[in-house]
């Protein structure tokens, strides 16, 4: 039988929101992720509550998704802004306490180094918050090793 997503690449996108109904926002976004064209969500992780990490303002709410998608990286990332914009995302400075905030943190194997797209996320090992919902729906693609490097973050399965 044909493949209906032809050639659809395996993409690893992170959730966070710290500003406003962040839970509710989180779990809105990963049902709106599975409407982009051509994505389907394939697995969603736990919600996480997470201190802020860097950041500053109330705690976060944070989760990691699979998806399929016959996007490109480019393109995943102009759709995730625009889902960001909707949410009435601002970004009065950097790591700002925000409504909506999506990464790309791996998009099959492909490495992209753009001034505003990076592949691999340039900061994922250094975050519980990703590599702990990260493994939780991807064992493999975290090592014993790097989850003992963040075990000092606080991070709760909510
Ligand atoms: N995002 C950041 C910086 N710090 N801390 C937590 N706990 N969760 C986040 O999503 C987060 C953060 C930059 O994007
Ligand atoms: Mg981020
Ligand atoms: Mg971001």
């Amino acid at each position: 039988m044909p493949d209906p997503t032809g050639s659809a690449v395996l993409a690893y996108v992170a959730l966070g929101a710290n500003l406003g109904d962040a839970r509710t926002t989180v779990v809105n976004a990963i049902a709106a992720l599975n409407q982009l064209p051509g994505t389907r969500v394939l697995r969603a992780s736990s919600l996480y509550q997470t201190a802020p990490f860097e950041a500053s303002g109330p705690d976060f709410f944070n989760a990691v998704v699979a998806l399929h998608t016959t996007l490109s990286a480019a393109d995943l990332l102009t759709q995730l802004q625009q889902l960001e914009n909707a949410h009435g995302r601002l970004r009065p400075y950097i790591n700002a306490p925000r409504t909506l905030d999506l990464d790309i943190v791996l998009y099959g194997d492909e490495v992209v180094m753009r001034p505003d797209l990076q592949i691999p996320h340039p900061r994922m090992l250094q975050r519980a918050f990703v590599l702990v919902p990260l493994a939780e729906i991807a064992p493999g693609a975290v090592t014993a090793g790097q989850l003992a490097a963040v075990a000092d973050q606080a991070i709760q399965r909510v």
